[in-house]
């Protein structure tokens, strides 16, 4: 653990503008705020890694711990999100993890863009069925949950280099480790949002 929150504080410094050149928007997506984010929480089903996934996106919510709708979200509280998903893949899931990727808006002279935030490995293949009511993923339509929580750690180097109030996209890719060498991803989940650190 010790390595990761140096690496947190003192990497970044230095690499960070290398790694941080944005993906540039299409023109049209091309403001501070996009797709309402400044109001509500935006979400999508992204492309995926892999050539299938096997899960579909009909509806989803990021609420607080207690279940309530709260925006800004507050990335320094634990967050619930619930996915409304049907399981294409006519089979059951025992073994799912989660990666969660953090993006930061910038829009400048550059172009408009989601740079990816450097995580060092941290939430990065989180167990996704450990004490999980809504684990196995049956086939066909259910809800599931899934549960973000940032350590303090992470959310003090997120505002100290990025800050505040801002749009941050939060991508969740949902992976089979059934065959740990393996891994398929199953569904990939993005959210674009208002945070509070
Ligand atoms: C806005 O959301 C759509 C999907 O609803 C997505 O394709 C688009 O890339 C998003 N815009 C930005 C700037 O991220
Ligand atoms: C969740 O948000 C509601 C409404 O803002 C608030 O009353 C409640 O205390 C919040 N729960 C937590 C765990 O922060
Ligand atoms: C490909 C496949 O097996 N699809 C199944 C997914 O789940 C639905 C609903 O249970 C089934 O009708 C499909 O046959």
């Amino acid at each position: 653990m010790f390595y990761q929150v140096a690496a947190f504080l003192i990497v970044p410094v230095f690499i960070l503008p290398l790694l941080s050149l944005p993906v540039v928007d299409a023109q049209k997506d091309c403001v501070p705020w996009p797709n309402s984010t400044e109001f509500s929480p935006h979400y999508f089903q992204c492309d995926s890694f892999s050539d299938n996934q096997f899960f579909t996106l009909h509806e989803a919510a990021i609420t607080n711990n207690t279940g309530d709708d709260e925006y800004p979200v507050d990335l320094t509280k634990t967050l619930r999100v619930f996915l409304d998903v049907t399981n294409l893949s006519g089979r059951r899931y025992y073994n799912l993890a989660m990666d969660t990727l953090f993006y930061r808006r910038s829009s400048g002279w550059l172009g408009c863009g989601w740079s990816i935030i450097p995580n060092f490995g941290y939430l990065m293949n989180k167990d996704h069925c450990a004490d999980n009511p809504s684990c196995p993923v049956q086939v066909g339509r259910q809800i599931i949950e899934a549960k973000i929580e940032v350590s303090p750690v992470f959310t003090k180097y997120i505002g100290l280099f990025y800050g505040d109030n801002i749009p941050y996209q939060l991508i969740l890719r949902f992976k089979d480790t059934t065959d740990p060498i393996n891994q398929k991803e199953v569904l990939c989940v993005a959210w674009q949002i208002k945070a509070t650190l």
